[in-house]
Parts: C-alpha cells; structure tokens; sequence
C-alpha cells in the first residue's frame, strides 16, 4: 500500500522539443540524453486512509502540481483507485530548467506501481511517465538513453551505460526560480509560430545518428558538436516563436563563453542548456576539476552542482 522510489533527472543531449500529440504527450521527435546520479528525486506514496489525493514537496503543500500527480497516479493504478498521500523531496531546484519533472514522474511511476501491485514492466511505466511529461520517460532509464517518438507510443531504451563512458556534468545555477514559461506551453507556442520549427523536425534524425555514432565510438568532439548544435538549434526556434521564449540571462550566456575558452585551451568539454537559464557542462572526467572551478568563479553563478552519469528510477521501499 505504500512504497517509495528515487530517480535523477536527465540532460538531453538531442533534444526533445514539440509535440505530436498534445492530449497523449507524444513527443513531435525522438531525443537521447544522458541521466545524472547526484541529483535526485524521491516521491513516497500511500493508497488509502484519506479522502483526496494530496501532495507535500520539500515539507510544503503543493496544490498547483497535485493534478498532473494525479492523473498519473491514474495511469498507473487505474481511476478507480483508492486516494493517495503523495510526498516528494529533491535536492535541486524544481521547474528551473534542471528536469525537476522527469525525475518526478520516473520516482512517482515506480513507486505507484510498487504501492498498486499494479506490476508494470520498465518500458510500460515509462510510456506511463511520458504521457505526463515527455522527459520522465527517460529517466526510467540509467546512462545515455534514446526516446525514439512513434505515432501510436514511445519506445525508449539505454544506449551506453554510464560506467562504459563516465562522462562528468556540471550544471552551473543561474537562477534558483522557476521558470516563466512551462516548457509544455513554449513547445506548443514554437510549433504554431516559429517560422523555423518544420526544419527543427526535418533534421532531427541526422542529429541523432550523429550522436549514435559518437557514442557507439566513444568520439567526444562529435557528441560535442552535435549536442551544442541540437541545444542552439532548439533556442533558437524559442528565439522565433511569438512572443519570442527566451529562458537565458546575461550569466547563461557568459557560462556559455567560459566554456568556448576551455574548448580553446582544448579541454574535452560542452555546453548544453534546457528550457531555463542553468547550464550543463557536459566534460571527460580529467577535465572536471577545470571546469567546475571556472564555471563557479564566471559572473552570476549562484552555484555549481557536480554529476556523472546515473542508474535508472529505483524502488527503495515499500510496505
Ligand atoms: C528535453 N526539455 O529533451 C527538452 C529540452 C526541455 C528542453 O523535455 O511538456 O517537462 O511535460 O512533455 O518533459 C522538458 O519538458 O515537457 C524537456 P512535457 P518536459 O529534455
């Protein structure tokens, strides 16, 4: 009747940006990206005692986020199920563009399914995690992960487990707030007025081909290159959408500098940002000291957060 789930959110390195079908969620293009472990989420849920669904985040109500708990709640354990007190900690900041969602719905899927004795396989509740947000599904999942989008439902599978390629993130905090716009709005805003989003669908498979064989072949300059493309790709359909949607501030864009000077000094390092103003520096390991210590020393860096690569959503209790 009660069990709990830890995930971590994951960076997309070929993103996921549009959507094909608004009332299921399914994405408008497939993504791959890489799931982090320091960064985690753990949601708790108990079936019955109560008369309505509630939900505590980080020891406070949160009745602005309780219906999309809900409805997946609903996914999982079927509408007729018993209420549920839902209770999620994270120790990152939430709806700023760090994949607050993704390791939510992936932590919630797990630990409904465990509290429901609804006993759904990996792939079928992270079809379940992406109808509520696209992102979650791949959290499912551990190391680089590809999303392929379908018209009927999802497919999503590991491609590289971290430990083959551990690959180290820092994620620089511009901005601890959430975000002005929610990504799932923006998406359908760029889709009905960029004039640049028809190109952004065309080209996405050769991105992730590209990104495909990079890893397949361990080739960072590759991953590098195509990561950064698909992330300014992807901002700059936002930059042309009506009103434009811009989530960058004048420290994403000096990170963004920082990093350019480390990759001329020929340090093996990337930038990726997502649907808010943090920046990711995706780096080989022995590069990792470099860049964190530049990244926290550029103008606005409130703080800096260290990662490798992560394992999928995990149960961690149940009784
Ligand atoms: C991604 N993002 O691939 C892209 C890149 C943000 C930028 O998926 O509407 O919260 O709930 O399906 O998963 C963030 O959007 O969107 C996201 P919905 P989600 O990671």
């Amino acid at each position: 009747m009660q069990a709990s789930a830890q995930a971590q959110p994951n960076i997309a390195l070929v993103k996921y940006w549009g959507k094909r079908d608004r009332g299921r969620n399914l994405p408008a293009v497939s993504s791959l990206s890489l799931t982090l472990d320091t960064l985690w989420t753990r949601m708790s849920v108990r079936f019955g005692e109560q008369p309505r669904d509630t939900l505590k985040v980080n020891g406070q109500d949160a009745p602005g986020m309780l219906g999309r708990v809900s409805y997946c709640l609903d996914l999982v354990a079927g509408k007729d199920r018993e209420q549920a007190g839902v209770v999620s900690e994270s120790n990152f900041p939430i709806g700023a563009g760090l994949a607050s969602s993704a390791a939510a719905f992936a932590a919630l899927v797990v630990a409904a399914n465990e509290a429901a004795g609804t006993d759904l396989d990996t792939l079928s509740l992270a079809r379940l995690a992406g109808a509520v947000s696209g992102s979650a599904a791949r959290s499912l999942y551990g190391g680089f992960v590809e999303l392929t989008a379908g018209d009927e439902y999802i497919d999503v599978h590991a491609l590289v487990d971290g430990d083959e390629w551990p690959v180290e993130v820092i994620v620089a905090v511009t901005e601890e707030a959430a975000k002005p716009v929610g990504s799932g709005d923006a998406m359908i805003r760029s889709a009905t007025t960029s004039p640049f989003y028809a190109s952004w669908l065309e080209r996405q498979s050769a991105d992730l081909e590209q990104a495909r064989q990079a890893l397949a072949q361990k080739d960072f300059g590759s991953l590098a290159a195509v990561s950064e493309h698909s992330c300014l790709k992807m901002h700059s359909v936002m930059w042309t959408s009506r009103p434009p949607i811009v989530y960058w501030n004048k420290a994403t864009l000096a990170c963004m500098e920082t990093v350019r000077s480390l990759q001329a000094e020929g340090l093996g390092v990337f930038f990726t940002i997502d649907a808010g103003p943090q920046v990711k520096a995706i780096c080989l390991p022995e590069a990792g000291d470099t860049v964190l210590t530049a990244l926290a020393q550029t103008p606005g860096v409130l703080r800096t957060m260290r990662s490798g690569p992560g394992v999928g959503a995990t149960l961690t209790g149940s009784r």
